[in-house]
């Protein structure tokens, strides 16, 4: 049974579904409640956990003034006609555990409930979550059969924002006014780039010197690996959760930002039949527009294929390992 409460007139009617009420979907559901972006269902498999927490959210409601509604539920049918999708079920990474190695358990979970959820909505478009990232993306897409501008990944936002979070440090400003950019996949190989990364349109490179923007650099590689250490159990979920909001709001609002996405390549940087962080505009339609930066220097270009290269290999790996 899925708990309800009335939306309020004046909201948009937009649905969002998150499948998987743990940390980051629940902490989304919240982000989302806040900003009052949408109407939210809560999806989980354990039974009743997603409608506590739709009741818990609701009732923080009074302090706030939001009405879109939140629902908790653990039956598909009441998710039916969302316009987008937010997966991040499956399990997290537990300390020393590299994020390929969820690969098998995680892509099982991501097949059936991408296939699941659009039974009943096929029209929505499609935000993953679920690790190792760019591989499951693509995964939920060949699954889904929708075309790749309806289903994209959330890694570079959160990435981008760890990276921001240390140059500020670094550099003694707040962390809101730093714009950083990381692009390629989500893991040891992703691609910071310092020469498009700003403190009020000022690049960090002239700001710092080069090893202090390494040591930004490499915190922002393990930022995921430092908080799953510290915390001992489960991963990352506030920043996860914010960044994908980011998302969630620019497509259901039709904002058209850019952000670094995970997005499905047909050619853009030398590279296609795959899914890799780089800038896109995202709008009601989805992935907007595929944005390929002109000036990245041959150690960034090479740094981009390299991370191109290891995903596809844990692709086929992926393939091989479901397909038997
Ligand atoms: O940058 C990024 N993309 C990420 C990814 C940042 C943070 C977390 N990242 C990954 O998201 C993480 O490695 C995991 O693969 C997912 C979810 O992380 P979370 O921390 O939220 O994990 P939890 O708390 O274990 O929640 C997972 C939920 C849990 O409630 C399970 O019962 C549910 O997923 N689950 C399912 N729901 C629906 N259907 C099925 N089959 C299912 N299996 C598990």
């Amino acid at each position: 049974m899925a708990t309800s409460l009335p939306s309020l007139a004046y909201c948009n009617e937009s649905q969002v579904t998150i499948v998987g009420a743990g940390h980051v979907g629940s902490a989304l559901a919240q982000c989302i409640a806040q900003r009052d972006l949408a109407n939210v269902v809560l999806f989980d498999v354990i039974a009743d956990r997603p409608q506590g927490l739709a009741l818990d959210l609701n009732q923080a409601r009074s302090h706030g003034r939001y009405g879109h509604t939140i629902r908790g539920t653990n039956d598909y049918a009441d998710t039916a006609n969302s316009d987008l999708l937010v997966i991040t079920a499956g399990l997290p990474r537990r300390p020393g555990m590299s994020r390929e190695d969820l690969l098998t358990t995680n892509g099982n979970i991501v097949a059936e409930v991408v296939r699941q959820s659009l039974v009943y909505s096929p029209h929505a478009s499609l935000i993953m979550v679920t690790n190792p990232l760019d591989v499951m993306t693509y995964l939920a897409w060949k699954v889904s059969g929708l075309p790749p501008q309806r289903v994209m990944g959330m890694a570079g936002v959160l990435d981008s924002a760890r990276f921001q979070t240390f140059l500020a440090a670094e550099l003694g400003v707040p962390a809101g006014d730093v714009a950083a950019m990381v692009l390629g996949s989500h893991g040891d190989l992703m691609v910071p780039l310092p020469s498009y990364s700003t403190v009020s349109g000022i690049p960090v490179t002239e700001l710092l010197p080069p090893d202090r923007i390494q040591a930004a650099i490499d915190r922002t590689r393990h930022g995921g690996a430092e908080i799953v250490s510290l915390l001992k159990q489960g991963g990352a979920y506030y920043a996860p959760a914010a960044a994908t909001c980011a998302m969630v709001e620019s497509i259901v609002l039709g904002q058209s930002r850019i952000l670094p996405t995970a997005a499905y390549l047909t050619g853009q940087y030398g590279l296609e039949d795959v899914y890799l962080g780089v800038p896109c505009q995202l709008g009601k339609g989805g992935v907007e527009r595929i944005i390929e930066l002109a000036a990245l220097t041959p150690a960034e270009q090479d740094a981009l294929m390299r991370s191109a290269a290891s995903v596809k290999q844990s692709l086929n790996q992926a393939l091989a390992l479901l397909l038997t």
